[in-house]
């Protein structure tokens, strides 16, 4: 596998995806395409809506398409943001609309009540279909207050079992060991069977 395009307009997710899968050369779709459909995001789950955005996206090119849904799922908020994470704090939320919301919403929750993880989900798509989904968690906890300046999204709340958040982790420490990394670490492994075999 030579090249593969990425159907995403989040610049953190796309920054981490070409590390995590380096040397394949990752294309954002974004960038090839000169008048990209609008990707409506109403499916059920990260599953769905990652195979939308693959599947309508890999229409338009020759190749392997991946896109990838993903967000923050707090237990004490029956699974909030979810899939409503990049608009959690409304349509045209930023990052930090959307923590501070999310630390206002937990106001009051102790510490041991917290729970979270990340979630990830990454659709291999070609010619409007999905081949295969892909998935990746990673747990920890919802901290107090922001800290750390890395990382995107939520990082800056999400606290670790060592105590630091996900935003103080360097780049190729959270490619460690992250949902996006466990998601598409199957992804490769997939891909490189489906190369032996052609
Ligand atoms: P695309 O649909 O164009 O890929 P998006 O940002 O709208 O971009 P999603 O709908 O999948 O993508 O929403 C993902 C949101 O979940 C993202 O905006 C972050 O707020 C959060 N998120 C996902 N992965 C994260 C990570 O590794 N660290 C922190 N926050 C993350």
């Amino acid at each position: 596998m030579e090249k593969i395009f990425v159907a995403t307009s989040n610049k953190g997710k796309l920054k981490e995806i070409k590390e995590i899968l380096k040397p394949i050369e990752i294309i954002s779709i974004y960038d090839v395409l000169k008048n990209p459909p609008d990707v409506v995001e109403d499916g059920n789950s990260f599953e769905e809506n990652a195979k939308k955005k693959g599947e309508l996206l890999s229409r338009f090119v020759d190749g392997f398409v991946i896109a990838d849904d993903s967000g923050l799922v707090v237990d004490a908020l029956g699974g909030k943001p979810g899939i409503y994470s990049a608009r959690y704090a409304g349509e045209n939320a930023t990052d930090l609309d959307n923590n501070l919301k999310l630390l206002n919403d937990l106001n009051g929750v102790p510490f041991e009540q917290r729970d979270a993880k990340f979630v990830c989900v990454i659709a291999l798509c070609k010619s409007g279909k999905t081949i295969e989904t892909f998935y990746g968690e990673y747990k920890g906890k919802i901290g107090f207050e922001l800290k750390g300046g890395n990382g995107f999204g939520y990082d800056p709340l999400f606290v670790l079992d060592d105590g630091r958040t996900m935003a103080e982790l360097s780049s190729d420490e959270k490619n460690r060991i992250s949902h996006r990394r466990e998601a598409l670490s199957k992804l490769k492994k997939f891909l490189d069977n489906v190369s032996k075999n052609s």
